[in-house]
């Protein structure tokens, strides 16, 4: 493992210390901080291990197509996950497109709402009809008695999400499923380094999607994979991200284009060596949060501690008891330089083309709504420490108070 130091001196020499509301630079204050506080800083390994791959990308001449940083990125990602095959793509929504055709869906999928649009826009864009069932209000992951009151006879799957890391239900999914004769499939783009029940992400459904885009725990600058346990269907993806060829001139499959570059192949494997690095700032930035915004009126969501986790989105919830909206928080931290994100609001059902195509699906999504109408991501990451979760919380406390 590399022993990077945090990045974040710089941007701690540079805090506009807060000592009462008048500070605040929505009655008349100077920012924060000088550079914005993204929510998805990439989180970045060893800059003179990945020099050493592009050499040697450049002395084997070979730049995609299945090459052997692409193979080695697949092993190692499959050990980590202890899962049989990791078949990477050149993003999570390709990788999601091409599982979905995979498992041959039709008709109607089940999905949350409450997710990123890439989740909807896999299905829509294959002409299979997004059907959004309701959340849990605790765990923001599908409510499966939602799900069973959304199966039609054209039903033909379920995609749960593991939202934020946290598993979906997946043993209750299944049994659904199972019962239905359903194909189940899981988006784990938020995933990476997760268990459930002890075992680690990737063993669940027939097959779960991670991305590996900037923003993530785990990046390739873009990029994605499909897990799976399935050898056939492992062997159908391969073919399916490099348009059906089985060999020179052999196209034995419909396909597409869905390959991982070897430069993107080669940050993957500096940041795998990152990984423990990452992971020890996002808990520490966590725990962290969780200290400092103990005594407000706002909730911040909870991992289960029994489970692996990568604590990637640090998540605070607005209820009705705090005195300020979600919004307005929103809208104080992005004058400060803090850009804490609204994710997934307004939901899925409320972005084109699917509000247009099902106007009154929200009747059936109150937890979605209640939920994305309350939640804000604040920033965490190699590139946040603790002095930077104390100053963020306290533009909190202050405009709580
Ligand atoms: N399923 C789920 C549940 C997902 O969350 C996602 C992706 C997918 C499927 C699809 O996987 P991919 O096809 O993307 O592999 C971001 C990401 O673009 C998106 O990948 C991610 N989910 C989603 C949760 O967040 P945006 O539109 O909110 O933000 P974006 O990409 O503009 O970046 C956020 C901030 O990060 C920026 O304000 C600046 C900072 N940033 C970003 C990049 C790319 C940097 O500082 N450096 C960078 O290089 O979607």
């Amino acid at each position: 493992m590399t022993n990077t130091k945090l990045p974040c001196s710089d941007l701690v020499d540079k805090i506009q210390l807060k000592k009462s509301q008048s500070d605040l630079v929505i009655n008349g204050g100077t920012p924060a901080f000088q550079q914005p506080l993204h929510v998805g800083c990439p989180n970045m390994g060893d800059k003179a291990a990945f020099m050493r791959y592009v050499d040697q990308i450049f002395e084997n001449r070979w730049l995609s197509n299945n090459g052997p940083l692409v193979q080695e990125l697949e092993q190692r990602i499959a050990n980590y996950h202890q899962v049989k095959h990791c078949v990477a793509m050149c993003n999570g929504t390709i990788a999601l497109e091409i599982a979905i055709r995979a498992l041959e869906l039709t008709g109607e999928v089940i999905l949350p709402s409450y997710t990123f649009i890439a989740t909807a826009h896999a299905l829509h864009w294959q002409e299979i009809t997004p059907v959004f069932a309701d959340i849990d209000p605790v765990t923001h992951c599908l409510d499966t008695e939602a799900v069973r009151k959304m199966i039609t006879p054209k039903t033909t799957g379920i995609i749960g999400v593991h939202l934020w890391g946290h598993a979906a239900p997946v043993n209750d999914l299944q049994a659904v499923a199972d019962e239905y004769g359903l194909q189940l499939l899981f988006d784990a783009a938020h995933a990476f380094g997760c268990s459930y029940q002890g075992q680690m992400i990737g063993n669940f459904g027939h097959c779960e999607v991670l991305s590996f885009h900037a923003t993530k725990f785990f990046n390739t600058f873009e990029g994605g994979a499909v897990l799976t346990n399935d050898d056939e269907l492992a062997e159908k993806m391969r073919l399916m991200r490099n348009f059906g060829f089985a060999g020179m001139d052999n196209v034995i499959h419909p396909g597409t284009n869905g390959k991982m570059t070897e430069i993107c192949a080669a940050m993957g494997l500096v940041n795998l060596d990152n990984l423990g690095i990452v992971l020890e700032a996002n808990r520490r930035n966590y725990l962290a949060y969780q200290q400092e915004l103990a005594d407000l009126p706002v909730r911040l969501f909870a991992f289960d501690e029994r489970e692996r986790k990568n604590y990637q989105y640090v998540v605070m919830e607005v209820g009705e008891e705090c005195p300020v909206s979600r919004d307005e928080i929103v809208k104080a931290l992005h004058v400060e330089n803090v850009l804490a994100r609204r994710y997934f609001w307004p939901g899925c059902h409320n972005m084109k083309p699917f509000k247009e195509l099902f106007p009154h699906a929200g009747l059936l999504l109150q937890n979605t709504q209640l939920v994305a109408d309350r939640v804000i991501v604040l920033p965490t990451g190699i590139d946040i420490n603790c002095q930077l979760v104390a100053t963020i919380s306290n533009i909190v406390r202050m405009l709580c108070n």
